[in-house]
């Protein structure tokens, strides 16, 4: 017998302080939508912040998408690249500017250390605008290595974080 695959829940955190950085979160999240064997179950409000980092740049707009998939990590992964890509995302300085950043939070409770990819990506436990998306959709959810996040998600001074509606 060949039974379902396994739906796993994957948190995504999208990023953007390029070329109207609220069209490319939202752009982005209906990217994720049409994505193979995976759905959107929650998405946060979208949130501006002050560039965390040590470069000159307008500020971002952020937010957290929940998913469930039945992709590995990998292929998740690959897929966010191409999200990326389509949306015009050319990499460039460490910590710069970018239309669009789709960082792999947490997939379900792997914990994954490789050239390609850390999982639980690292920093989510020093990044307000990680972290109070997060809080707002997954209050209860235990991120493998740091704990809950309604425990970690204190309001620190900066980045100062404004709901953007
Ligand atoms: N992303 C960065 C660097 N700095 N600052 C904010 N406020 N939001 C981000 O998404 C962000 C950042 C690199 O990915
Ligand atoms: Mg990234
Ligand atoms: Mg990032």
């Amino acid at each position: 017998m060949t039974g379902a695959a396994a739906r796993r829940p994957a948190y995504v955190g999208l990023g953007s302080n390029l070329e109207e950085p609220r069209r490319q979160v939202e752009l982005a999240i209906r990217s994720l939508r049409s994505m193979p064997r995976t759905s959107v179950s929650a998405r946060s409000s979208l949130y501006r912040s002050a560039p965390l980092g040590p470069v000159e740049q307008p500020d971002f707009i952020n937010a957290v998408a929940r998913l469930e998939t039945e992709l590995g990590v990998n292929e998740l992964f690959r897929h966010l690249r191409e999200i990326e890509e389509r949306q015009g995302r050319v990499r460039g300085e460490r910590w710069g500017p970018r239309v669009i950043d789709l960082d792999l939070l947490v997939y379900a409770d792997a914990v994954i250390t490789t050239t390609q990819l850390t999982v639980p990506h690292p920093g989510i436990g020093e990044r307000n605008f990680v972290l109070l998306p997060l809080q707002e959709i997954a209050p209860d959810l235990i991120i493998p290595g740091l704990g809950r996040v309604a425990d970690i998600a204190v309001n620190r001074e900066e980045p100062r974080i404004l709901r953007a509606d």
